[in-house]
């Protein structure tokens, strides 16, 4: 455990409003459960329905223009923000409509006082909920991915990692989020394979170079890795980060792979992200 950090004077809060609140309870587990307790943030969860006054605690009703299913209603909404959220806060409604959400949001959120997360069910909120604060705050509507959830929570829970992680103090070595993949142009990389003792398991042995102790050739290594995978799995990160950041060896591997790119299409379709079936030898694929 890291030395004792000072808590800062006011570490960032975060208030969830949903009417699932023990979906959030993970929240309060491993790493961020250590940095709730250690005051390095501050976490709300609240139950939506505290806010209704009708004795069937309703918080939906029928779209307008038909459609399936049934959307979440404005007064109930409205209410809840009013009392959750404040002077200094970001509103995040997740979405499947929403812009990405990305390690450069997820470093943009870390820098806030507050974060409150609005978590739709149903059909979502209606949407003059969200036009409606944008009158008093900063309100983004954000997806996690290009998949339809059922609901708003799931997606906080990943936000909330995501964001909770970058907080001073959080983590017990911060420079494993400055080498994060996705943390910055300048690391368009995938991370590479890891491995850990046996030197050998199962017939497969670490790559020698990763025991050589020569820290270049390591440093190499892992680059040429990171670049094979990132180029197989992820070509749209290369090419977002153009060419220009490209060493002599870099273009390389990256001109191998697209050669040993043309030879598999050609011959049997495309292999991306499985791992190939090992050679007979034993050995650790190249992937
Ligand atoms: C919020 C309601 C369900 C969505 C009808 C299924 C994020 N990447 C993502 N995928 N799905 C969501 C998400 C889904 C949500 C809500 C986020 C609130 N639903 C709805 C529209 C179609 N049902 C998400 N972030």
């Amino acid at each position: 455990m890291p030395d004792e950090v000072t808590p800062y004077a006011d570490p960032m809060r975060i208030d969830v409003v949903t009417i699932f609140p023990e979906y959030l309870q993970p929240l309060r587990t491993a790493l961020l459960g250590k940095a709730i307790e250690r005051e390095l943030l501050s976490l709300a969860v609240h139950d939506l329905r505290d806010w209704t006054h009708d004795v069937h605690r309703s918080v939906d009703s029928a779209p307008y223009g038909g459609g399936p299913g049934m959307v979440m209603k404005p007064q109930v909404w409205g209410e809840a923000l009013d009392d959750v959220c404040g002077e200094r806060t970001r509103l995040i409604v997740p979405t499947p409509a929403g812009e990405p959400f990305t390690q450069r949001l997820a470093q943009a959120y870390a820098e806030q006082e507050h974060l409150v997360f609005a978590c739709g069910r149903y059909e979502g909120i209606d949407q003059r909920v969200i036009t409606d604060a944008a009158r008093r705050m900063p309100v983004d509507e954000v997806s996690i991915g290009d998949y339809v959830l059922a609901g708003g929570e799931a997606a906080v829970l990943v936000m909330v990692e995501a964001v909770a992680r970058l907080l001073p103090g959080v983590l017990g070595n911060p420079a494993s989020a400055r080498d994060d993949s996705f943390a910055s142009d300048a690391s368009p990389l995938l991370e590479g394979p890891s491995y850990t003792r046996p030197e050998v398991w199962r017939g497969q042995e670490v790559p020698q170079v990763l025991r050589s102790g020569d820290h270049a050739k390591i440093a190499r290594f892992n680059r040429d890795e990171a670049l094979r995978r990132t180029a197989v799995r992820r070509p749209d990160l290369l090419r977002s980060a153009g060419a220009a950041g490209w060493d002599r060896r870099d273009r390389e591997v990256l001109d191998d792979v697209s050669a040993a790119d043309d030879v598999a299409d050609s011959v049997a379709g495309d292999t991306r992200g499985r791992t190939p079936p090992c050679d007979s030898d034993g050995g650790v694929c190249d992937t």
